[in-house]
C-alpha cells in the first residue's frame, strides 16, 4: 500500500509539473509548451516503421494514441519517481530533474523557438519537486505514526528513521494531512492545467482565425493620405503610427483571444429593440475606413502614449439607430470581454459628423491582438478611457447617473475630450546642435475632431514664432509641424504651443494627466556649440 501511495505521489508531482508549465506557457503565447514540444520531439524522433506502424494501427486516431502511450509513460516514471523518493529523499526528485532536462531539450531545440520558452519548464520541474516532497513528507509521517502490518510484505523498506521518533501526531491526523494535501494538490493540477491548455488552443484558435481574415474592402474609403502631411524632418514622428509602433495600454494581464466565429455584440439597455450582430454580419455591413488620431489620458506633456491609424469600420450610430435608443439615455457603457468598461456620451456615438466606429481594421490588416481583436471601438476626439473599448461585445445604452466605466471610480472624469496639446521631437531634450547652422525644431499638435491650424515656438521666452504646418488629413489628426531655427551659442529652452482650429490657444497651465488629461507647454532644452 506504501508503495501505491508513495506512486501515486509521484503521478500528481507530474501532474503538478504539466499545469504548472502550462500554466507559464499561456503567459508566453503558448509557447514553450513542454507538453506539445516533448510530443513534437517524440513524433520526430521516432524511426519511420514506428511511426507507420502508429498510423496503421490507429489511423488518424494515431496522435490520440501517441498521447495516451505519453500519458502511460510519463504516468509509470513519475510513479516511479514516487517509490523512489519516499524510499531516499531527492531521489525521486533527481527523475523530475533529468526529465526536466529532456524536456528543456525539446522545447529549446523546436523550430521557431524563443530565449523565454524554456521558462514553463523550469517552472513545472520546481513545482513538481516541491510537491513531491510536500506530499512525500506527509506520507512518511503518516507511515511513521501508523502501526502498519503490511509494512514487512512491502519488503522495500530500507529506511531505519522510519521507525525512529516518538509518536506526535496521531495516526488519523496524520493521514488526514496526507489526504488532504495530496487530494488538493491533484485538484489544483487538474483545473489550473485544464484551464490553462484550453486557454492556450483557444488562443492559437483566434490567432489563426484573424490570419485567414480577408477583410472587405470599405465602402468609403479614407482620401488618401495627402503627401504634404508627411514633413520631411529626419526624427519627426511619422504622421501615421505602424499598427507595431502603436502605443499600447490596457488592464488586460494576458491579451484576451476571442474567435471572431464566437463573438457577438449585443446593444441593450435603454432601447425599444436589442440588437445583436455576429462577425459575419459586421462584415457584410458597409464599412468606413477613417484616420484618426487616439490618445491615452495618461499621456503626459510630451508623452508618446498617443497614435494615429487608418481604422477600417462600421459606424456605431447605424447600429444605434436600428436599436432606437430613449429619449432618457446619455450614454453607451461599452464592455469588453475582459470586463473592462467605458461611459461614452451618447450624443457623440450618434453624431453624423462623428467617425465614431466599430473597428475591425487597423492600417490595413484585421486588428492586432493587442490592439482589440476582432472588434473594438475607436470614437475620434475623446479619451481611450472613455470610448475606445477594445474586444468590445457588450454596448449598454444607458446614462451617466445609472453607470459608470472602468476609470471613473478610480480617479478619472466620467468625460473625457482630448486636450488641445503639442510636442517637439526634434531636436531631443539635452540634444547638442550646431550653433549658427539651420536647425529643424519639428513635431506633431493635435486636437482630435477639432483640429490644429496654427503652431507656435518660442526660445528663451522670446516671441512666439509660427511654425509652418504639415497638410491636415482631417481635423480628426494630429498635424506635423516644423520650425527653423539659427541658434546662437549656449543653452536655450524651446517651447511649443498649437492653437486649435477654434482659434484656442493651448494652456500653459500645467495640470498632472488625472483626473481628465494633462497640460502645458512642452520644452526640451537644447545645447548650441
Ligand atoms: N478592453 C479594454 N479596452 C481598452 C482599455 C482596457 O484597459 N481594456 N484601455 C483603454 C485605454 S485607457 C486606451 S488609452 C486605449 C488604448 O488603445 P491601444 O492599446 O490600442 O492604443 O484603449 C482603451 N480600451
Ligand atoms: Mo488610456
Amino acid at each position: 500500500m506504501w508503495k501505491t501511495r508513495a506512486a501515486v505521489v509521484g503521478v500528481i508531482a507530474a501532474a503538478a509539473f504539466l499545469a504548472a508549465a502550462e500554466f507559464a506557457a499561456l503567459f508566453l503565447g503558448g509557447s514553450g509548451s513542454p507538453l506539445v514540444a516533448v510530443g513534437g520531439a517524440v513524433i520526430d524522433l521516432a524511426p519511420p516503421g514506428a511511426k507507420d506502424l502508429m498510423v496503421s494501427l490507429f489511423g488518424t486516431g494515431d496522435k490520440i494514441a501517441l498521447f495516451v502511450l505519453m500519458i502511460v509513460i510519463v504516468g509509470s516514471v513519475s510513479g516511479g519517481a514516487g517509490v523512489l523518493e519516499r524510499r531516499r529523499p531527492a531521489a525521486g526528485a533527481v527523475v523530475f530533474a533529468i526529465g526536466g532536462v529532456l524536456s528543456l531539450l525539446a522545447v529549446t531545440t523546436r523550430s521557431g523557438s524563443g530565449t523565454l520558452d524554456g521558462a514553463p519548464t523550469v517552472i513545472g520541474v520546481a513545482a513538481a519537486i516541491i510537491v513531491l516532497r510536500v506530499l512525500t513528507a506527509r506520507l512518511r509521517r503518516w507511515e511513521r505514526v501508523a502501526d502498519v502490518p503490511t509494512r514487512a510484505h512491502d519488503g522495500d523498506d530500507t529506511s531505519t528513521t522510519d521507525r525512529r521518533g516518538p509518536a506526535v501526531t496521531s495516526a488519523g491526523t496524520a493521514r488526514r494531512s496526507f489526504l488532504v494535501w495530496g487530494v488538493t494538490t491533484a485538484a489544483l493540477a487538474v483545473v489550473v492545467g485544464g484551464a490553462s491548455r484550453l486557454g492556450t488552443a483557444t488562443m492559437q484558435a483566434a490567432v489563426a482565425a484573424r490570419r485567414a481574415i480577408r477583410l472587405p474592402t470599405p465602402a468609403s474609403a479614407a482620401p488618401a493620405v495627402p503627401s504634404g502631411a508627411s514633413l520631411d524632418v529626419t526624427g519627426i514622428t511619422p504622421v501615421i503610427t505602424s499598427n507595431d509602433a502603436f502605443y499600447r495600454i490596457d488592464t488586460a494581464l494576458r491579451v484576451p483571444s476571442v474567435d471572431p466565429a464566437q463573438w457577438k455584440l449585443r446593444i441593450h439597455g435603454a432601447v425599444d429593440r436589442e440588437v445583436e450582430i455576429t462577425w459575419d454580419e459586421l462584415l457584410a455591413l458597409p464599412l468606413e475606413e477613417h484616420v484618426a488620431t487616439m490618445s491615452c489620458v495618461s499621456n503626459e506633456v510630451g508623452g508618446d502614449l498617443i497614435g494615429t491609424a487608418k481604422w477600417l469600420g462600421h459606424p456605431i450610430r447605424e447600429l444605434l439607430a436600428r436599436a432606437s435608443p430613449h429619449d432618457s439615455a446619455d450614454m453607451v457603457l461599452s464592455t469588453s470581454v475582459d470586463g473592462f468598461t467605458a461611459g461614452t456620451p451618447l450624443d457623440v456615438l450618434q453624431d453624423a459628423g462623428t467617425a465614431a466606429l466599430l473597428a475591425v481594421g487597423m492600417n490595413g490588416e484585421p486588428l492586432p491582438p493587442e490592439h482589440g481583436f476582432p472588434v473594438r471601438m475607436v470614437v475620434p476626439g475623446l479619451y481611450g478611457y472613455v470610448s475606445a473599448t477594445k474586444w468590445v461585445t457588450d454596448l449598454e445604452v444607458t446614462r451617466f447617473a445609472d453607470a459608470e466605466g472602468y476609470w471613473t471610480p478610480r480617479g478619472w472624469s466620467e468625460r473625457g475630450p482630448v486636450k488641445l496639446e503639442s510636442r517637439i521631437d526634434v531636436p531631443r531634450a539635452g540634444a547638442t546642435v550646431q550653433a549658427g547652422s539651420t536647425v529643424a525644431v519639428a513635431g506633431v499638435a493635435w486636437q482630435p475632431h477639432t483640429g490644429v491650424k496654427g503652431v507656435q515656438v518660442r526660445v528663451d521666452d522670446g516671441a512666439w514664432q509660427d511654425a509652418t504646418l504639415a497638410e491636415s488629413i482631417s481635423a480628426d489628426t494630429w498635424r506635423q509641424w516644423v520650425w527653423r531655427w539659427t541658434p546662437t551659442k549656449g543653452s536655450h529652452r524651446l517651447q511649443v504651443r498649437a492653437i486649435s482650429a477654434d482659434g484656442a490657444v493651448q494652456t500653459s497651465v500645467e495640470r498632472p494627466p488625472a483626473p481628465n488629461g494633462a497640460t502645458g507647454w512642452h520644452e526640451v532644452t537644447v545645447t548650441a556649440a
